[in-house]
């Protein structure tokens, strides 16, 4: 990699700037996921009518129509200077039925992949993306250890049909919040509320990902394997409370390091992070467990999903990672809002963040924004707007944002002008 140039901010030669995706959030119609029986079941449209809410904001539906425009988005992610992009493969579609493989929707993939090829762009593929074949989850899913060998099946199966075309494997998106999120907040499917589920899924999932690894390597030998680790920046709440800053460190060891504990660190490539925002932690009153502490009320500056926007924690996480000396790529960082001067903002000063790692001596070599589209925010439905492209819900029709020039800019010169950084300090 090439010296840092200090003058401006510039990133090393070579550097990979994309976009990511996810199949079940933009492709639309993946009608045998979890997912999709999960949004239109009684017990989700039950909760949605007590929450007043409407049900259709939260059904994927057609989602971006990804599956059909991908030539189109991949058209735009080529206009905007991009030369890297990150997808996921939807398992519920290439296996619908178990051991049974749908050899057209492979083939989809293959053209997919090879549209980017053609385009220059290198691939990033995602095996697994929080949604399941609604067949593994009548199996009972990721609590079953069998899920385990399912699992390596495909991902065998994928790399003999389109390792080819792949550059690097990601073989789990945060393993860490589906666990929380649908093994102890309940949140998502299957809606379970049990620690010790939890821990039993996480375990699967880095038994999962350790055995991945080894089939991949053994079948695309070069092509480099990990995950998407969902990397959070923890604070004391109170500076001078040991307990409040013993919970950051056990939040900190349980959300962003155990996995590469469980799962083994030479069995990861590269280090892979989705970084997103900061959490103050406080210890709950007459309770030894730890209590987030509420941003929104406190003026903070938050997006739409009520995170802390602190672009330092991106920093925090890389530099937290620096010994490891392994080739870092940052696998999504977006921001949900509305307002897109918010975002443009958000990302100038997250790339500053990331400079400042490099030169700090980590081996970050790309940066992919979450996400090209406005997409399906899984529980969340369509009101969230993390895309650098509008896309609307009735004609699919893509507009891009001031931010996507903006990162277009940042991309084509490899770097970031002062000017551009004034006029963020000035947003
Ligand atoms: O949309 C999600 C994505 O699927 C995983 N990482 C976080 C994003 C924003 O919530």
């Amino acid at each position: 990699m090439d010296q840092i140039n200090e003058e401006i901010i510039s990133f090393p030669h070579g550097f990979l700037w994309g976009t990511a995706t996810a199949a079940h959030q933009v492709e639309g119609d993946n009608i045998h996921s979890d997912w999709w029986s999960w949004e239109r079941s009684a017990r989700r449209a039950q909760a949605l009518k007590q929450e007043g809410k409407n049900a259709e904001d939260f059904i994927s539906g057609h989602a971006c129509d990804h599956y059909h425009r991908f030539e189109e988005d991949f058209d735009l992610v080529k206009r905007g200077g991009q030369n890297a992009h990150r997808l996921s493969l939807e398992w519920s579609r290439v296996e619908p039925e178990e051991g049974v493989w749908d050899e057209k929707e492979i083939e989809h993939y293959r053209e997919v992949l090879e549209m980017l090829k053609q385009r220059g762009i290198k691939t990033f593929v995602t095996l697994w993306h929080f949604t399941n074949p609604q067949w593994l989850s009548a199996r009972g899913g990721w609590l079953k250890g069998s899920t385990v060998n399912y699992f390596v099946r495909y991902c065998e199966k994928m790399a003999r049909t389109l390792g080819d075309l792949v550059d690097v494997w990601v073989t789990l998106n945060e393993p860490g919040a589906y666990v929380h999120l649908s093994y102890h907040w309940g949140w998502w499917p299957p809606q379970k509320r049990s620690r010790a589920q939890m821990c039993l899924v996480l375990m699967y999932l880095a038994c999962a990902h350790r055995r991945a690894w080894k089939t991949l390597k053994s079948v695309t030998r070069g092509t480099p394997v990990g995950i998407a680790q969902n990397v959070i920046s923890y604070a004391a709440y109170r500076k001078h409370h040991l307990w409040d800053h013993l919970l950051v460190w056990m939040m900190d060891v349980s959300t962003n390091h155990l996995f590469y504990w469980l799962s083994g660190m030479k069995r990861h490539d590269y280090l892979g992070f989705n970084y997103y925002f900061r959490v103050r932690l406080k210890r709950r009153r007459g309770s030894i467990f730890a209590e987030q502490d509420s941003v929104k009320d406190q003026g903070r500056e938050v997006s739409a999903m009520g995170w802390e926007l602190y672009p330092h924690g991106i920093f925090d996480s890389l530099m937290d990672f620096a010994d490891i000396k392994k080739p870092v790529y940052i696998l999504e960082n977006g921001i949900a809002t509305d307002d897109d001067t918010q975002r443009q903002k958000f990302i100038i000063e997250h790339l500053r963040e990331v400079y400042h790692a490099i030169k700090g001596g980590v081996d970050v070599r790309g940066y992919f924004h979450w996400s090209l589209l406005d997409n399906f925010e899984w529980h969340e439905g369509w009101r969230p707007k993390f895309g650098l492209v509008a896309v609307d819900r009735e004609t699919f029709k893509r507009t891009p944002k001031e931010s996507f020039y903006l990162f277009k800019k940042i991309a084509e010169e490899n770097s970031i002008t002062n000017d551009e950084v004034q006029s963020s300090n000035a947003k």
